[in-house]
């Protein structure tokens, strides 16, 4: 079932209250045009044009914005990384909070999906060591993935942070993976950089 938009708003800030670990003003989201309201503006495109499209199905239902379509149409079974952004990370943080919201096409072929990856990198520009992990949804209707990484998780100072979307097949067939991605989201906790918290380490109890 559909979650309704204001149980998802409170969902996303109990999230980022959370993180923060005190109630704070929304901080900014890092990802460029990460809600697609009205084009693939800022998102890189890889691979063929008609594998990744902006589609007026939003998240939220919200007329004035969209979402990315995105295909894997591959035999073999793979991940296919159709569109990327690549975003410098001015200062190190405590930790980031990534995610996405994403469903597949009822048509995908079975054991596939789509999928929002977060890769930090040592360089600021995508390059160098680097370390993450996606989020993936197989099943249609919108869901919430998402995901905290803290600088043990990363054994280095993130400089880059790059995000790719695609589809995935887990199986050999001519059947196609596809689906859509909406609210790409990374938001950095910079309180310890800032001096305020001395360190304390997010309180992660009332998650959902
Ligand atoms: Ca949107």
């Amino acid at each position: 079932m559909r979650p309704s938009l204001r149980t998802r708003a409170l969902r996303l800030s109990a999230l980022l209250a959370a993180f923060a670990g005190v109630a704070l003003a929304e901080p900014p989201n890092l990802v460029a045009n990460g809600d697609f309201d009205r084009s693939l503006e800022d998102w890189e495109r890889l691979g063929a044009v008609a594998d990744s499209l902006w589609s007026g199905e939003d998240v939220d239902l919200d007329p004035a914005s969209g979402s990315i379509w995105v295909r894997n149409r591959l035999l073999q079974p793979e991940f296919l990384v159709v569109r990327r952004q690549c975003i410098a990370l001015a200062e190190p943080s405590h930790a980031y909070l990534v995610g996405a919201s994403l469903q597949i096409d009822l048509k995908s072929v079975p054991g596939s999906g789509v999928f929002a990856d977060f890769r930090f990198y040592e360089n600021a520009d995508c390059s160098g060591s680097s370390n993450g992990d996606a989020v993936v949804a197989e099943a249609p209707g919108w869901s919430l993935r998402t995901m905290t990484f803290r600088p043990e998780d990363l054994w280095f100072d993130a400089g880059s942070l790059e995000v790719t979307l695609g589809a995935f097949k887990n199986e050999r067939s001519e059947g196609q993976a596809s689906g859509y991605v909406d609210a790409v989201f990374a938001y950095a906790d910079g309180l310890m950089r800032d001096g305020f918290d001395g360190g304390r380490e997010p309180d992660r109890s009332d998650q959902p």
